[in-house]
Order: C-alpha cells, then structure tokens, then sequence
C-alpha cells in the first residue's frame, strides 16, 4: 500500500513511521509513505500562507481550500493508483476496526491534515471520506493519521508475523481481548490462572470468552449490543454487569 500524507508539518512523521512495525513493513516494500508539505502550495508571496481569517469573524484561522485543491491533485498524479482521500477531522466518523479493515484493502490512501480552528468547508469536497479518531479535539490531524497508519498498517498481509495475531484480537470479536499471561506463574502474589497452565485447549478457549465477555460488561457494555453471543454467553454479561452494579452501589 502506498499512502501520501498533506501537512504543514511533514517532519513529524519520520520517527513513527520509521520505528517498530511501521519501519519494518516499509523496509520489506509492504507500505510506502510519503509525507508532504501543504505549503508547498501555499498562496503565493512571503508568508507562504495556508490559512486566513473565518468569514463571519470569531477566534482562530481557517485552513484556505486551494493550497489543499493544489496538494491533492499534484499528490495524486505522483502514482498511477487512484488513492481514497481521507480527510482527518474530529467531524468525521469514528474510526473502528471495521473501517480499518476496509481502509486496508485500498491499494493507495492519501490523508490531509487540518490546524488551527479548521478547514474551509470546500476542502471537504476533495475528501471520500472524512475520520475522527476520538470524542475529544486535538490540535490538529497528524496524531490522529499516524494512528491510521499503524492500524492499517499492521492488517496488511506480511506486516506482522502471523496473519492469525490479528484474528483473535481486541474487536474481531466485537469484545475486548481476553487477559494475557507469561512467565513468571507466580508474581508478586499474583498467580496465572490455573487454566492456562492445563494444556485444557477446549477450556482454555472457553475461559478466555468468558473473561472477554466480562471485561467487555465491565468496561464497553456499549460493545455488547453488537456482539453475536449465545444465550449463556449474554447470561455472563449479565452477571458481569450486576456485578458492576452492586458495586456502584457499595461505592466502591
Ligand atoms: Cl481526525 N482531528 C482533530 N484535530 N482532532 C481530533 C480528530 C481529528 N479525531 C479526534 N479528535
């Protein structure tokens, strides 16, 4: 996958996207990345401007729309592949595993990155789909298209190991993941669960549902609406959330 990214601040993707899992995928030709400066196509003079006052007055600078117009076309023309256009915004929709999977199987994507207050409406315009990663705002979209990357990323087919590590993972069951152990058996007091050192492989998977299950009532209920569960399973969820309950009553 070849991914392109806009921004007025190229410089700080070079150390995410070199390390780790990233580094390794882009050294084994599986992602190629590109980052770009929108003021490369600023408006023309000495401030190489990208940015003006919101028609309408209130605090802040807008991001002008023909910097952004100017990138995607010259940005785009740089590979034959089409790229999917996604513009980072905390008005987009959520960013959820299933859109990271589907996001992974584009050959191409190029991401803009908004500052300041925002982008000019008409910038929306140029996206196929616009991504948040978060209720909560940030200063501006290169956090959130690094996050994009790693979670695209590591999908792709020979990026990480094994292709099952993902298989089992946080969401692909619509749950959270099951607790993880290994060595040491004892820590500080704290011991493996006995089920894990049976070599029960049939129990070992039952337990590690349950304790999916669970956690998921605990911590994401919101998850459970969606998730394919038996009759049994939906009885643990229950339990887990009266549980919860009594002791948001104890105060505890
Ligand atoms: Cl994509 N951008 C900004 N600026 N803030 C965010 C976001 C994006 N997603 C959540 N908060």
């Amino acid at each position: 996958m070849r991914v392109d990214v806009v921004t007025i601040f190229p410089e700080v993707f070079d150390q995410v996207l070199s390390s780790s899992m990233l580094g390794i995928a882009r050294g084994k030709g599986l992602l190629e990345f590109c980052a770009h400066d929108l003021r490369d196509w600023a408006i023309p003079g000495v401030h190489r401007q990208v940015d003006d006052a919101p028609y309408g007055g209130g605090p802040g600078m807008v991001m002008r729309p023909e910097p952004f117009r100017a990138a995607v076309r010259a940005v785009s023309a740089l590979d034959a592949r089409e790229p999917v256009v996604v513009l980072m915004t905390p008005q987009g929709v959520p960013l959820t595993q299933r859109l990271v999977e589907r996001l992974a199987t584009s050959e191409r994507m190029l991401l803009l990155c908004g500052r300041y207050e925002g982008v000019d409406e008409r910038v929306r315009g140029l996206a196929d789909i616009e991504v948040s990663i978060g209720d909560y705002v940030l200063s501006g979209g290169e956090l959130p298209a690094m996050v994009l990357i790693d979670a695209v990323a590591r999908l792709l087919p020979g990026v990480l190991g094994g292709e099952d590590s993902t298989a089992e993972e946080s969401f692909s069951w619509g749950l959270l993941e099951y607790p993880h152990y290994t060595r040491p058996a004892s820590f500080e007091g704290e011991d493996v669960p006995e089920v894990l050192l049976s070599g029960d492989h049939a129990r070992i998977r039952r337990w590690r549902r349950e304790q999916a299950i669970r956690r998921t009532a605990r911590s994401r209920p919101d998850l459970l609406l969606g998730a394919d569960l038996t009759l049994d399973e939906r009885a643990i969820a229950d339990d887990e959330r009266s549980r919860a309950t009594s002791r948001d009553k104890e105060g505890l």
